[in-house]
């Protein structure tokens, strides 16, 4: 299952799932996909090169879309070089023309740190080998929908959308076309559309949308978009995507939400699942989702990349409001300065923008968590990155995570003021006093009149491990620092937004995070198995106050 609605009824699809043949390292056997090779025990420390491969039967036009590979993929059909992909949390696609038949499929896949890999390096999360997400194999009509986005405004009390329709033409002779849209499938909309040889093209229409729900965190009212193409009088190609209506602005200090002042109550979270990984099960996400609701959440960060589909389509249905950051995380200027860095991050946010523009409940892009943003190179890598969101999608602010209080020289490259702090764990100062101190100097860089997030706060604790001293590492400790946290945090009326640092327990890689208690990072309210530890219920009180 790739997503929790169909997006095809006309285009034929098909799942490329099950079990694949692997080789890696001295193993050779079979796995299932999609998943992490560290679910085989001869893998799970193992980094480095897989070959997988698999036979399907398909012809014609023919596009393979893979949802997630960890994290270079180069893909062959019947040995011949199809394409080459970097970064394991982004879709991508390629088109081949097949004869119909059986067709060998063959991804090999790298998740070794190399010195081409300027995102994917040692870090305090884990990167996991393997086709982590689904594959999706589709058959395509010679002229078919390449992409459907849309984009809804308030207007007074009513609502419009941007609908922008891309469409492929792969013939020698330009064609006319005729494009039923449809809302909810009833057909609202048709229009001739010509369409030069051999091109790709984007139509923008728009319309009014009357008696629709507005989206919210306590109403997630959802509508299908869809679109049919017909060629020669018949139905070609189809695509359906899942919309909602919903507004965010900046207002002041407050992030609004259909007018309505937005208080943001989240969570950080990995993709993690202990011996899972990253390629997670639908009902475990919607267990986590559970979970942060149980807690009182109505948010999550994707720290610190885009996530699963899947995960987006259950927070759009369950009304857990997103921020959705492109993947970085604590990038030193060299590692800034890596000859890859600026391609791979620009294609992140490309492919990051391209697949999850529809989703409702993102409601800000977020880059280049806790990355240079105090020397002017740093500077101009965050200028360079806003400019091309701002360019895909101007529709929602823009925000990243800083932790260079006193230093940050980005902030007037955000809609959103964003700050990562770790009071009474790694600085030894009561919460309430680094508020005061955080919110003095930023207003003294002349952004005070913007909205802050504290984007990440929290503490250590491995579970089970109690301690009537309250020992460092045990729970008592970790649900302590939070209720002092969170109880400033949420108490301060400046604050719009905070995300607990994080919501599970996650593997880190053992290069300069050796330090860290069973090779995790600890601070989740929920170890990795989603064990509550003390402070889930530290939370839940005060979220829920
Ligand atoms: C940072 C970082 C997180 C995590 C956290 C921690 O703020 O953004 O990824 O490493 O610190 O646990 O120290």
């Amino acid at each position: 299952m790739n997503r929790l609605f169909n997006t095809h009824k006309i285009r034929k699809t098909n799942e490329a799932g099950g079990l694949w043949e692997l080789t890696a390292g001295s193993y050779r056997g079979r796995i299932a996909v999609p998943c992490c090779w560290e679910t085989i025990p001869a893998l799970a420390a193992y980094k480095g090169k897989g070959t997988y491969r698999n036979k399907y039967t398909f012809g014609g036009l023919t596009r393979f879309v893979f949802k997630g590979v960890s994290h270079t993929a180069k893909v062959y059909c019947d040995g011949q070089f199809i394409v080459c992909h970097y970064n394991a949390y982004t879709p991508f696609h390629a088109d081949i023309y097949a004869e119909y038949g059986e067709h060998e499929i063959m991804v090999e896949v790298d998740n070794s740190y190399s010195p081409e890999s300027a995102l994917h390096i040692d870090n305090d999360y884990y990167t996991y080998g393997g086709i982590i997400r689904p594959l999706i194999i589709e058959e395509l009509p010679a002229v078919f929908i390449e992409r459907l986005a849309f984009t809804p405004a308030r207007e007074g009390t009513g609502w419009s959308g941007q609908i922008d329709l891309t469409i492929t033409n792969t013939q020698a002779e330009a064609i006319t076309a005729k494009v039923d849209l449809a809302f909810d499938e009833q057909t609202f909309m048709t229009r001739e559309l010509v369409l030069d040889a051999d091109c790709t093209r984007t139509f923008s229409f728009s319309s009014a949308f009357t008696q629709v729900s507005p989206y919210s965190p306590e109403s997630p009212a959802l509508y299908s978009l869809g679109a049919v193409l017909h060629i020669g009088g018949k139905p070609a190609d189809d695509l359906i995507e899942r919309v909602g209506f919903r507004e965010i602005k900046i207002k002041g200090r407050q992030i609004l939400l259909n007018g309505e002042p937005l208080m943001l109550r989240g969570f950080n979270r990995h993709e993690d699942y202990n011996s899972l990984g990253a390629s997670i099960p639908l009902q475990a996400m919607m267990r986590d989702i559970a979970l942060m609701k149980e807690a009182g959440a109505n948010a999550v960060r994707t720290s610190h990349y885009p996530n699963d589909e899947l995960f987006l389509d259950l927070c759009d249905e369950l009304g857990i409001m997103v921020w959705e950051e492109a993947h970085a995380r604590a990038l030193s200027e060299e590692q800034m300065k890596h000859p890859a860095f600026e391609r791979q991050s620009m294609q992140c946010i490309d492919e990051m923008i391209r697949y999850h523009h529809n989703h409702p409940s993102i409601f800000c892009w977020g880059i280049l968590n806790e990355c240079v943003s105090d020397t002017p190179f740093g500077r101009s890598c965050y200028q360079k990155q806003f400019d091309r969101i701002a360019a895909l999608d101007a529709s929602r602010p823009k925000t990243f995570a800083s932790f260079r209080k006193g230093r940050d020289i980005c902030l007037d490259l955000v809609d959103i003021v964003s700050f990562n702090i770790y009071p009474k764990w790694y600085e030894d100062i009561p919460t309430a006093e680094m508020l005061e101190y955080l919110k003095s100097w930023i207003d003294s860089t002349g952004n005070g009149s913007k909205p802050l997030i504290i984007s990440e706060i929290g503490a250590g604790a491995v579970y089970g491990c109690r301690s009537e001293a309250q020992a460092k590492w045990s729970e008592e400790r970790q649900a302590e620092i939070l209720r002092d946290q969170l109880t400033a945090v949420t108490d301060d009326p400046d604050i719009c937004g905070v995300f607990v640092w994080q919501f599970c327990d996650c593997r880190v890689d053992e290069g300069w995070f050796a330090s860290r208690p069973k090779t995790q990072n600890n601070k989740g309210i929920v170890d990795e198995f989603r064990r509550k530890k003390l402070a889930f219920q530290t939370v839940k009180e005060i979220f829920s106050r």
